[in-house]
């Protein structure tokens, strides 16, 4: 298993919206296994492929945050919001890509997400609490979207400009 470095905000391919994936093979299996890797290391609640600059629609989780509660690691390939409950929720959400920034995003309470396994096999499970906002952001990646793209556009300015100078410090080294 290998970490994977993990795109900074702003960068191209944070924006882009992913292509399913067509076949469940030794490579899909390495990716999932350096994805969970990198998301325990970081350390994180979820990750998308895209943060590690794979354009496929693979998503993995473990929001149990419990140091001692046994890992919950889940891997979800293609997944989709079947449905949305009525009632929202509101979150302090952070993002692996968007380093030490902080904002509340009100989502969909619950949801119903359809996806695929690892062995191929189609997956289905209603996810509520903090399961239910880390599902959404993660498939947010997938489709372009970052979670400051909820917020206002001086909110959104603001952060883009303090990762715009973090990477700058980044390539001075
Ligand atoms: O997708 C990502 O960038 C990962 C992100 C997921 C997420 C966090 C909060 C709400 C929704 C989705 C993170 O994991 S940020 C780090 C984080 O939240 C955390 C880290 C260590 C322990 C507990 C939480
Ligand atoms: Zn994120």
């Amino acid at each position: 298993m290998t970490i994977r470095p993990i795109l900074i905000h702003p960068d191209p391919r944070l924006k882009k919206v992913t292509a399913p994936v067509a076949s469940i093979d030794d490579d899909l299996r390495r990716l999932a296994d350096d994805m969970l890797e990198t998301m325990y290391e970081a350390p994180g609640i979820g990750l998308a492929a895209p943060q590690v600059a794979v354009m496929r629609r693979v998503i993995v989780m473990d929001c149990q945050k419990d140091a001692e509660a046994t890992p919950e690691p889940m891997v979800l390939i293609n997944p989709e919001i079947i449905w949305s409950s009525e009632a929202t929720s509101v979150y302090d959400e952070g993002c692996l890509s968007i380093p030490e920034q902080y904002a509340e995003v009100t989502r969909p309470a619950e949801v119903e997400v359809a996806w695929l396994g690892l062995d191929g096999k189609p997956q289905r499970a209603r996810f509520d609490g903090l399961w239910a906002t880390c599902v959404q952001h993660e498939i947010d990646h997938l489709d372009g979207k970052l979670f400051i793209d909820c917020l206002g556009p001086l909110k959104r300015q603001m952060i883009t400009r303090k990762m715009q100078k973090l990477k700058r410090e980044m390539a001075r080294g």
